[in-house]
């Protein structure tokens, strides 16, 4: 057996059943044997779209999928996408080509050192070799999914897949779980029974069905109202009387979370990441006193917690399961009436600018208005941008990992290629991806990936003609207007270019209409082409 048709069939074994990726002559032998082993490889038109479609299709069903990438060109390409896994936690196996091993040091066409660029943006990264490849493959596999799941990357010379595998070497002894601290439980579960005014401010480490389903239950006996993150939206429904909504990266919005912080008296921080947080939240973290559960509350000393139970978000949320209810009443409490009101009075300044915008123009919170009503089964991913900032905050998700995002890398391009990797984990699911026009610039090339496949995304492109995100940025540090005015085509034109439908969306009926529309077709792509006011961010944000 060769070392490529060794991975492969490791790769299978474990359940790895979809490749992502751009081949090249150094990955040819790998491609070949995934093929063999009946791994179906997703031709992509770039390798961070491969990522992203990889970091989705893991987030849909929980399974590893393989990101396949040639040297050079094409490694540095698929850097950007092992880095979006790597703030986000996304167990993604990246395996990149490289030159022969003779040639390594002697010839330097397209040739880079593979393993120290990924280094900093994986778990690890290693070469493989025919003595190395079962231990690296068995430590990658295991490993990928570990505390805390991220990326792995190998790389594999091209005559190294060729290479006939040696013995096999002797297994490794597995690691020890660690052992559950109770005396620290014992001290927090009555803080949080005697507390008046709990609340849960809830992260990345609870986006799970079984966290989310504790959750829930806690929630509803113990009367404790939930902020979460935006990567954490869902992990309680937020159409739950007691959803606070999401906090982390709105100026404005995260103000109003943290007026509500402050007037209670226990704030449990359950699976927080800071990686989610904007910076300014470090000057308000250590006052707030929070109580931190989670795999390793300690990892950051600048979101410090006074108490802290390491652990899965589960475990500790059975612990609170049984320990009784309260008599507590949070939606008479006047701090949660407080920022209901707050929440509202954003909007009123919003709404307030409605009557300015010329004819044809939409304005974007009313847009993602439509897509909440219209959309509440659908996954939806959303790109980066003015646009994401004001969708987490209008957008309700009713289950984890119903909206999907790069969160701790915020990189541009995620959205469409995101809705791919959705699509094909669940082909029956109605995907929506919402977009800004200069993040749908960057990797429109996906739309051909998606049409390749007829995959029946709805792809929603909020078109300000603008980096809105930046352009308000600049306008608030009183800065000249540069290089944020983005030239648009007609996305709807495009669209059907690619064997889709395209709509331009000129009132909000329309909009609605159009996505009613994309929703229930099969078999191609919908693009809705929205003329969005840019003006409008400012109060929203
Ligand atoms: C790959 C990458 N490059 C640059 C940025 C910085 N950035 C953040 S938001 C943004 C503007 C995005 O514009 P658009 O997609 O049109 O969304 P809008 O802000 O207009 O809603 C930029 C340039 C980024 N996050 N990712
Ligand atoms: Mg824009």
């Amino acid at each position: 057996m060769t070392v490529a048709e060794f991975i492969a069939k490791e790769l299978r074994k474990t359940g790895v059943e979809w490749a992502f990726g751009i081949p090249g002559g150094e990955v040819a032998t790998m491609l070949e044997a995934l093929h063999q082993e009946g791994i179906e490889f997703v031709l992509t038109s770039h390798e961070a779209g491969a990522a992203f479609m990889a970091d989705a299709y893991y987030r849909r069903t929980g399974k590893v999928a393989l990101v396949l990438a040639t040297l050079g060109p094409g490694a540095t390409n698929a850097v950007s996408g092992a880095a979006q896994a790597y703030l986000d936690r996304s167990p993604i196996l990246f395996l990149t080509g490289a030159v022969a091993t003779r040639l390594k040091d002697v010839y330097p066409h397209q040739i880079l050192n593979h393993v120290t660029m990924f280094g900093p943006v994986t778990k690890w990264s290693e070469t493989v070799c025919a003595q190395n490849v079962r231990e690296v493959m068995a430590r990658a596999l295991t490993d990928v999914k570990a505390y805390p799941p991220g990326p792995i990357h190998l790389d594999l010379p091209v005559d190294v897949a060729l290479d006939t595998l040696r013995q096999e070497d002797t297994q490794k002894p597995g690691r020890v779980p660690p052992v559950e601290d109770l005396s620290v439980l014992r001290k927090i579960i009555p803080m949080i029974q005697e507390s008046r005014r709990p609340v849960f401010i809830v992260g990345l480490e609870a986006v799970d069905k079984e966290s989310a389903a504790l959750l829930s239950a806690v929630v509803e006996s113990q009367k404790i109202p939930v902020l979460t993150t935006y990567k954490a939206k869902g992990v309680l429904d937020e159409s739950h009387p007691l959803s606070l909504g999401a906090l982390g990266l709105s100026p404005s919005f995260d103000q109003i979370a943290i007026d509500f912080l402050q007037e209670a008296d226990v704030r449990i921080a359950l699976g927080v990441d800071p990686v989610e947080l904007r910076s300014d939240w470090l000057e308000v973290w250590s006052e707030l006193q929070v109580i931190g559960i989670g795999q390793d509350p300690a990892r950051f000393p600048g979101f410090p917690s006074f108490i802290r139970w390491v652990g899965h978000p589960a475990a500790f949320l059975k612990h609170l399961e049984g320990v009784g209810s309260t008599l507590r009443e949070p939606a008479g409490d006047p701090s949660f009436q407080k920022v209901r009101a707050q929440h509202v009075a954003r909007w009123d300044a919003a709404e307030a600018r409605v009557s300015t915008i010329a004819p044809g123009v939409l304005a974007p919170h009313q847009v993602l208005r439509v897509v909440d009503e219209e959309c509440s089964d659908a996954v939806i991913t959303i790109d980066t941008g003015a646009m994401r900032i004001a969708a987490n905050h209008l957008i309700h998700a009713r289950h984890p990992n119903q909206i999907l995002q790069s969160n701790g890398l915020g990189t541009m391009g995620y959205a469409l290629p995101a809705a791919i990797g959705a699509q094909i984990a669940l082909p029956n699911e109605v995907v929506i991806a919402l977009v800004g026009d200069a993040g749908l610039l960057m990797l429109l090339g996906e739309l051909s990936t998606a049409a390749a496949r007829d995959l029946p995304i709805v792809v929603v492109v909020f078109v300000d003609q603008s980096l809105s995100l930046i352009d308000l940025k600049q306008s608030r540090m009183h800065y000249a207007h540069v290089g944020v005015d983005v030239f648009t085509p007609n996305f709807a034109g495009i669209a059907e270019q690619f064997g889709g439908q395209g709509f331009v969306a000129s009132s909000l009926e329309e909009f609605r209409r159009q996505l009613q529309i994309g929703r229930s077709t099969r078999g191609c792509l919908t693009m809705i082409h929205v003329p969005i006011d840019q003006k409008s961010y400012d109060a929203l944000m």
